[in-house]
């Protein structure tokens, strides 16, 4: 009984609770895994809670001894029409989004201005497709490990929302695509 009239009070907390949701700030009854994964709002936008993109499910891909470049992935969904416009973390020294797509018979990936995310449509950045890419990388990315990750989205007025997170490092080989065998490319 206790537990089902606790379960059918945060149902109802949560409903109302909307706007503190949309604005990441809803941490009740989410599990400490969730929660240490959450965007982190960015202070100046916090005013603008209903247009905040939210950002989950982020990981990088763990590297070895010399390797320098990796690439981060993550999904973004927004109530309204934004564009990831660039992302920034201190661990590297170039951060782009980038794109992958083929070019003849050869998948190339190149930097890219602007990535829209449509309302109520989940954007994934995954491997193969849009990405985070990360050159300079200072120091070995090994599994268990997070990344500070900064995204600049533009809304359609054409103001500027950075939201942050953390990304989790994904031993290299962890949830690898099946990636064309094409050489250096796909080294993110
Ligand atoms: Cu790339």
């Amino acid at each position: 009984m206790n537990a089902r009239g606790s379960r059918m009070w945060m149902v109802g907390a949560g409903a109302m609770n909307g706007g503190a949701r949309a604005a990441g700030l809803n941490v009740c009854g989410l599990g400490l895994r969730a929660l240490a994964s959450m965007v982190v709002v960015a202070a100046s936008a916090v005013a603008h809670a209903q247009s905040m993109p939210q950002v989950s499910a982020a990981w990088v891909r763990g590297t070895v001894s010399g390797q320098s470049a990796t690439g981060a992935f993550l999904a973004i969904e927004s109530s309204e029409p934004v564009s990831l416009v660039g992302a920034r973390s201190p661990i590297a020294a170039s951060v782009q989004v980038h794109e992958m797509a083929m070019d003849g018979a050869v998948m190339k990936m190149r930097p890219v201005a602007a990535v829209k995310v449509e309302p109520g449509r989940r954007l994934e950045l995954k491997p193969g497709g849009y990405h985070i890419m990360m050159t300079g990388v200072r120091s070995t990315l090994r599994g268990g490990e997070r990344v500070p990750l900064s995204l600049d989205f533009e809304g359609a007025d054409g103001r500027r929302i950075t939201v942050e997170t953390q990304a989790d490092v994904r031993d290299l080989g962890a949830a690898a695509p099946a990636a064309p065998a094409n050489g250096g490319h796909m080294r993110h």
